[in-house]
Parts: structure tokens; sequence; C-alpha cells
């Protein structure tokens, strides 16, 4: 079985980080291996939230996975808490990566224009050298536009798109893929390049009007799950974009239920048929 360690908080209610990764991943028959990077009682978008940080544990605990030798095909960092554990991921990579280890990273810090309420612009400079180290970005515009200079905008052309992508690529991630593009009216989605191939790939969505915590980590967490079974990055992207908006669909069907994250538990079995039948055809293909 594949196995993909993952680096991010635990928020204990929010849906959010860990508990979205974890479920996520292991539905898609790839052991998750997490590595807690703070636990919090909540995601940051309650008032009063506890924050218990890990730093101090985060080496301890690889170098004892490293004395067991263990393994990763995969790495995913989402949010770090800290410039602090921003260094330690990059020595984290720098310990567990082989040739076929796929470094995955979602430089969760911002969105809607702002920085989260933890962060400010030196993190921001930071989390772009992270990204030099990816195989792969997943930023959302927001993101892009503190890690690049950029103007944050909400309406655009491609060219912005484009230029924003070239911009992320020059930190030095093999494939960059801005989220959160709406290139048309209604629609909303992912625009990639591939900076190997100097290729661009474009998938998009009917946007749902409505916003959720959680969701560029359901996101993030199907990118990274379906890669690592082997889906091309077409097929990955395209089954994630695809997910998240088929969850917040789902969401919207019980208004009653809680704000605060999307309903993901209702649609992993759509995930897990989905994925059955993409791998299938890669076979057949
Ligand atoms: O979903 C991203 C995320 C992860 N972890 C924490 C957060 C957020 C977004 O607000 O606050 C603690």
């Amino acid at each position: 079985m594949k196995r993909i360690l993952t680096i991010q908080d635990i928020s204990c209610l929010g849906k959010c980080s860990v508990t979205v990764a974890l479920p996520v991943i292991s539905a898609m028959g790839v052991e998750t291996v997490i590595l807690p990077t703070a636990v919090l009682s909540t995601h940051t978008m309650f008032k009063n939230f506890t924050v218990k940080d890990l730093t101090d544990q985060l080496l301890p605990i690889v170098n004892h996975w490293k004395s067991e030798n263990v393994q990763f095909d995969a790495i995913y960092t989402g949010y770090l808490g800290s410039a602090e554990e921003i260094e330690i991921a990059k020595t984290i990579f720098d310990m567990f990566k082989t040739d076929d280890t796929l470094i995955f990273i979602d430089p969760v810090m911002a969105d809607n224009g702002k920085l989260y309420p933890a962060f400010d612009m030196e993190y921001a400079r930071l989390n772009a050298g992270l990204c030099g180290k990816a195989d792969i970005i997943v930023p959302n515009i927001t993101e892009a536009a503190f890690m690049t200079g950029m103007e944050y905008k909400t309406e655009y052309e491609e060219s912005y798109i484009k230029e924003m992508l070239d911009k992320l690529a020059a930190l030095g991630s093999k494939v960059v893929v801005l989220t959160g593009v709406s290139l048309s009216e209604g629609k909303t989605g992912v625009y990639g390049l591939n900076t190997e191939t100097g290729e661009h790939f474009i998938y998009q969505n009917d946007r749902v009007d409505a916003s959720y915590h959680g969701t560029g980590d359901i996101f993030a967490s199907v990118a990274v799950g379906a890669l690592t079974r082997g889906l091309s990055m077409d097929k990955a992207f395209a089954l994630a974009a695809d997910y998240t908006a088929d969850t917040i669909r789902a969401t919207l069907k019980n208004p009653a239920e809680p704000w605060y994250g999307v309903d993901f538990e209702t649609t992993i079995p759509q995930l897990v048929t989905r994925l059955s039948i993409d791998l299938a055809n890669a076979i057949d293909e």
C-alpha cells in the first residue's frame, strides 16, 4: 500500500487539515501518516480558539521514523503554524525525499484577499521559499498574490492567471496549480502549469455560491491521494475539483448542518467509486 505523510495541524472541531486529510486519503486506499504541527480546539475562523504548539515534537517524531527506516510515497504539507515549522518541513523533505517521493505543498495561509489571523508578510515570504522545494504546489489566488507580490484581483483575464503561474513557477516547483480560478461567468476550477513541458492545463466546474472552511484541504487531499494511486495530473485534479464541488453541493442540501465545514462524510462513497473507475480506465488507456 502506498503511504503519504501529511504535515498540518489538528483542529479538533472544524473539519479541516488532519481531520479531512486522514479520512479522505485513507478512503482512497493510501496509508496516511500524520505529523501534527499544533492542536487547536477549532480552526482559526472561530473566536477564542485554544492552541497547543507542537513544534518541539516534530523532529523527535521524524527522527524516530527515520531510525525505523520508514519511507513515504508522498509528503503533503498544509497549514503550518509558524516560520520555524516551515524550516522544519524543509528538513523533513531532505530527510525523507527519494527519487520517487512526491512533495506536494498547499501553502495554506490566506483566502479572499487576506492572510489568516496567525500570519504576516514574512510568513508568506517563507512559504514561497518552501514552495521552491515542491514537485507540486496548489495555492489559491490570494496565496499566490502574497507569494509573488502580484496584486490580488477578483476579476481578471486569462493573462493575469498565466503571469501568476509563471511567477509561481519561478519559485522553483515543477508543477504549479492555481485553485479557485474563474474564467467565465458561473464557472470555477483550476489552472495549472507543468514547468517541465511548458504545458498548461485547465479544469472548470459549475461554481457553487457558498464558501466553507476546509474545502481547500479536501481538494488537496484528493489530488495528492489520486496522484499517489497513479492517476495522471489531469485526472487527479479533475477528480479533486469535482469531488470538492459535489461535496459543497451536498452540504447545501442540509442548511441546518454546521456552517464551519463541509459534509464530506456523505460523499466519500462517491469518491471511492469514481477513483476506482478512473484507475480502471487508466489501465485500459
Ligand atoms: O483549512 C485551512 C486551515 C487549516 N488549519 C487551520 C485553519 C485553517 C483555515 O482557516 O484555521 C487551523
